[in-house]
């Protein structure tokens, strides 16, 4: 009937009872998404879509949200307790729809809501775009420590920028298998998330002159120059199981006035829409780049930008305490994520010198009090150096300040080790050369009152290569390390909701129990020998893997036999995680797989091998990396003889999302940085807690795992960290031919030169780095990172040995929570203690 047309989905009663206002019996919830359907989105139920659907549904959350996240601020300012500021550059949040619900506890009620409706929960949050306002494992961990510190009711504000463009899409050219790059304007649909305060806004002034005062209080006036508007909008960062709601500030960089009166004036209408283009160009873009740094002035211009809005945002907050401001540092912590914030430092002395009239020495004082510094990678690559003339230029004062900065600590360290020129050279801020440059990590080290690094083995390389002369002058307890963590919330209980509901019916606890004190895991231990739990446990993950399965089908159009072994490796594409290792064993199976008579092929364990992550637009290895990835696939999952035992997936555009998909369908994932040289890594405990084993080097987080597993139930394999400099110094001046080192890997590097997978030589280049100089050590490393993979495929054979592997990772994957790690930086660093929400 005609009925039935205009009401295309779900239960017209509901939807007519909602709009009429007859609705006394109708749930809440249900009232507030048609309410929303109805105003915010200006629609009729009428073909409403499963986007206008998630829209309405976001909005009606959001209510919520918002409601708790005044009334958190609210008690914050009443109770004025000691605040935590997370400054990063990258917060890569993912979607937000499902960890509000779960945070909320309101999944059951908006999955009824939204049936009745004629919507699958399920359907409606795939809508919702990533916010991907980061590259990698540093934005991620931002993002996990915000959950975690709201989740603990802990008075902590993330502060970074809104970029009008996150992350690039990356797209796989069908012609030639090339990375493509497509801008990311997430912000295109409305985003209910955000709150924008366009009443909170702070001047930022640019070049200009700095005048000193000349009278010895090293003060100075900082005047002309570019003035841009900084704009705020707050993100509410919901904590699980607690109405504690907190902040992300994000700020967007505008235009102080539309255009420059004087030169429109002047007639000059084209340069006067160009200051406002080049203001709104501050906040428009994420820097693509993880672990190599430019020198761009824009690039400086953000962080510059975001640090001194933060810091007038501080201030006034401060102020508004009334306390005296040498107090500053018993009520603000704030943790510098790696050195892009390290110019907080230096804005923190300009306020407190220049315009609060601290003395010099008390000044420095507050400011070595406030910051904590967190370093993240020990790749020289990485390490921010400006150029002294580039700062001189774009913030002519903070040049005066790091000069001033660095002539007071030189002449401490000189009082300690006198006459020790080349120390001072090492130590100094400034680094000689044509142009001097400025070292942003000395700079983050004596600006702070704590250095960390991020797992065991990184903080001690931090303190060994990094900053050695630092330890001496300071002392070993300024260093300490603080092991990452992953949010259980998203990481496990989203993500994998099959699994979340077994633990939760074995361990006999509710789930807000365990997921919020994860070492509760330990209790699955008991169960690993029950053959029912085991079962169930095996169960779950075969239908994890069939969801996989379904999506590349979908996505790539191939079949994936979710009976073979699942084997992930996904991350940013570098030479340093060594993709190309991965790669190159893949095509030795393949080749091996070749050899064999079709009797022997079927003892051999199936196996699907996936790969995903983008490379920076600009790194020509990493790039033809994905291309000969690519290309290998294409070979290997057309060849009859070996498709049934072997297929390998590049899989376009990893996010977050598709992480939390990957993750849970996997059997096995490499880790396999060269040793010393991944910081910690966060996915490898994301694998682990889903029930995924590990293949890894000795490196960063994957032996601190290993620790709390066992190591029979990691498959490491490579030489360790102290091996790596001698190896290369070997390469450099007694090169041992491949063919000599590892036979096997001449034979691979010879079957891609022979042009089966692309003629023409394309991949010279990326077989000359193994070829020539090695700089990663993949010629040491691979055979015996065969031998690991050998003993994969024994293991995996003995289901019943590999299922209960699997259950003893999960189990112990307690310490690699954030809600750990969060502690550790609350207690040992911020001094803030946790501030709940109690209703009046
Ligand atoms: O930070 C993660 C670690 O788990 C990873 O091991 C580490 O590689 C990663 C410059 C970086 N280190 N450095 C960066 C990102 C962006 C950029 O512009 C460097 N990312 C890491 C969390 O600790």
């Amino acid at each position: 009937d005609r009925g039935k047309e205009k009401w295309p989905r779900g239960d017209e009663k509901t939807w007519k009872d909602a709009m009429r206002g007859v609705h006394s019996e109708l749930p809440e919830v249900t009232k507030s998404i048609v309410n929303h359907v109805q105003t915010s989105l200006a629609r009729a139920p009428y073909n409403l879509d499963d986007l206008g659907a998630y829209q309405a549904a976001a909005l009606s959350v959001r209510d919520n949200l918002i409601v708790n996240w005044n009334s958190t601020q609210l008690h914050y300012t009443r109770k004025a307790p000691k605040r935590a500021y997370y400054l990063s550059l990258e917060f890569l949040m993912g979607r937000t729809l499902s960890n509000a619900l779960l945070n909320l506890g309101l999944q059951p009620t908006y999955s009824t809501s939204l049936s009745n409706l004629g919507f699958a929960l399920e359907d409606v949050l795939v809508q919702e775009r990533d916010a991907a306002l980061g590259n990698g494992g540093l934005g991620r961990l931002a993002a996990c420590y915000l959950d975690s510190s709201a989740t603990q009711e802990l008075p902590l504000w993330g502060y970074g920028l809104r970029y009008k463009y996150g992350i690039f899409q990356q797209l796989i050219n069908e012609h030639d298998g090339s990375q493509l790059e497509a801008p990311d304007p997430w912000l295109e649909h409305q985003n209910p998330w955000e709150l924008p305060r366009l009443d909170v806004t702070y001047e930022i002034r640019f070049y200009g002159s700095a005048d000193r005062w000349g009278d010895g209080s090293g003060r100075a006036v900082w005047s002309g120059g570019q003035e841009v508007l900084a704009v705020a909008y707050d993100v509410m960062i919901p904590g699980y199981g607690t109405k504690n709601t907190n902040n992300l500030r994000l700020w967007e960089s505008k235009p102080k006035r539309g255009f420059d009166l004087q030169s429109f004036n002047a007639g000059d209408y084209e340069r006067a829409v160009e200051t406002s283009n080049s203001a709104a160009a501050i906040t428009s873009v994420l820097y693509p780049n993880d672990h190599t740094v430019f020198g761009k002035e824009l690039r400086l211009k953000q962080q510059y930008f975001w640090t001194a809005a933060s810091l007038a945002d501080m201030m006034r907050r401060f102020k508004n305490l009334e306390k005296p401001i040498s107090e500053f540092a018993e009520y603000n912590a704030i943790q510098l994520n790696d050195t892009h914030p390290t110019m907080a430092i230096v804005e923190l002395m300009r306020i407190l010198v220049d315009e609060e009239e601290v003395p010099w020495d008390q000044a420095w004082t507050i400011v070595t009090n406030t910051f904590f510094f967190t370093n993240h990678t020990v790749l020289p690559e990485a390490l921010e150096k400006w150029p002294v003339p580039l700062m001189t230029h774009l913030l002519p004062r903070h040049m005066q300040l790091i000069f001033d900065i660095n002539m007071l600590f030189l002449q401490s360290v000189e009082k300690q080790f006198p006459g020790d020129r080349e120390r001072l050279a090492r130590m100094s801020l400034i680094e000689e050369g044509f142009p001097q440059s400025i070292r942003m990590a000395n700079l983050a080290v004596i600006g702070s009152k704590k250095v960390n690094g991020v797992a065991e083995l990184h903080s001690d390389l931090v303190k060994r290569n990094l900053f050695p002369d630092f330890v001496e002058f300071y002392g070993q307890s300024k260093f300490a390390n603080v092991t990452n963590g992953i949010t259980p919330r998203r990481w496990l209980d989203q993500c994998n909701p099959a699994l979340s509901e077994l633990i939760t019916t074995t361990l006999n606890l509710p789930r807000e129990v365990w997921l919020k004190d994860l070492f509760k895991l330990e209790g699955l231990l008991k169960h690993v020998d029950d053959a029912k739990f085991q079962q169930r446990w095996a169960a779950v993950k075969r239908q994890n893997k069939e969801r996989l399965s379904n999506f590349v089908e979908k996505t790539l159009g191939i079949t994936v036999d979710a009976d073979a072994m699942f084997d992930v490796q996904v991350k940013r594409l570098h030479e340093y995680k060594r993709q190309t290792l991965n790669i190159l064993g893949v095509i030795h199976r393949y080749t091996t797989l070749k050899s064999m008579t079709p009797a022997e092929r079927k003892k051999v364990v199936k196996k699907a091998v996936f790969f995903a992550g983008k490379a920076a637009p600009g790194y020509y290895i990493a790039k033809l990396t994905i291309r000969l990835i690519v290309n290998v696939a294409r070979v290997i999952n057309e060849d009859p003889d070996t498709k049934d035992y072997l297929t390998l997936f590049f899989l376009p555009d990893y996010s977050v999302s598709l992480a939390e998909l990957l993750i849970p369908a996997s059997d096995i994932s490499q880790h396999i940085s060269t040793a010393g040289t991944e910081a910690s890594g966060t996915s490898n405990m994301k694998f682990c807690l889903n029930g995924g084993l590990l293949v890894g080097t000795v490196d960063g987080a994957n032996i601190e795992i290993a620790e709390e597993v066992g190591e029979d139930n990691v498959f490491f394999f490579g030489h360790l960290t102290p091996d790596v400099e001698p190896l290369r110094y070997q390469h450099t001046y007694h090169p041992i031919p491949v063919e000599e080192k590892s036979p096997a890997l001449a034979a691979v590097l010879n079957t891609v030169s022979s042009g089966i997978f692309g003629a023409d030589g394309i991949y010279e280049p990326l077989l000359n780095t193994v070829r020539q100089g090695d700089f990663y050590i993949l010629t040491d490393d691979f055979d015996s990172y065969i031998k690991a993979l050998e003993m994969v495929d024994e293991a995996y054979a003995d289901r019943t040995e590999w299922i209960k592997k699997s259950i003893r990772t999960s189990a112990k994957m307690g310490k690699f929570s954030s809600d750990r790690a969060i502690q550790d930086y609350a207690q040992e660093y911020w001094n803030i203690e946790s501030t709940k929400l109690v209703e009046e």
